[in-house]
């Protein structure tokens, strides 16, 4: 069974656009997992420390037979080849962030890995891309992409062309 998953993909170091197109295209060969959608890129401020660079924000659609840990670890391993280096420091700069938004229907909570992302709907450079690439989306916990979107405003974001 392949379900839908949507991946925020954040990068605000060593060539920001690069690193995301370097991780589309390491997000197309994982196993099992099919690149069925990308968002267009925005540029947003930074959300933390603000003295760091803005970051190159996206959101892209895989479908997956994976289970989500297996999904998980294969993200992480697409981190570390880009050269993510995991400091305390909490929000703070990174060449890749790939982070599970949403697995098909599923509800998870365990200690590495909570999904629906726990923060993303106060996060614009989240929801405005998702909403991209699925504008009717309504979470499988019953919240409505459109109702998040409307209380989220549009501020700090730049939408590539
Ligand atoms: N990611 C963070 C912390 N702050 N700010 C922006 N604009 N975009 C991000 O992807 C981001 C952030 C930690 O994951
Ligand atoms: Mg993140
Ligand atoms: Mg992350």
């Amino acid at each position: 069974m392949s379900e839908r998953v949507y991946i925020g993909l954040g990068s605000n170091l060593a060539e920001p656009r690069q690193q995301l197109e370097n991780a589309l295209a390491a997000l197309g060969d994982i196993a099992q997992t099919h690149l069925a959608g990308v968002s267009p890129l925005y540029v947003s401020d930074p959300l933390g420390p603000p003295d760091q660079p803005r970051y190159v924000n996206a959101v892209a659609a895989l479908d997956t037979g994976l289970e989500p840990l297996a999904l998980l670890d294969a993200l992480q391993k697409i981190e570390l080849e880009q050269g993510r280096v995991r400091k305390d420091e909490r929000w703070g700069p990174r060449t890749l962030d790939l982070d599970i938004l949403l697995f098909g229907e599923r509800l998870i909570d365990e200690p590495r890995l909570r999904v629906p992302h726990y923060h993303m709907q106060a996060r614009a450079f989240v929801l405005y891309p998702l909403a991209d690439l699925a504008p009717d989306l309504r979470l499988p916990d019953g919240r409505v992409l459109a109702e998040m979107l409307a209380a989220c405003p549009f501020e700090g974001l730049e939408r590539l062309p």
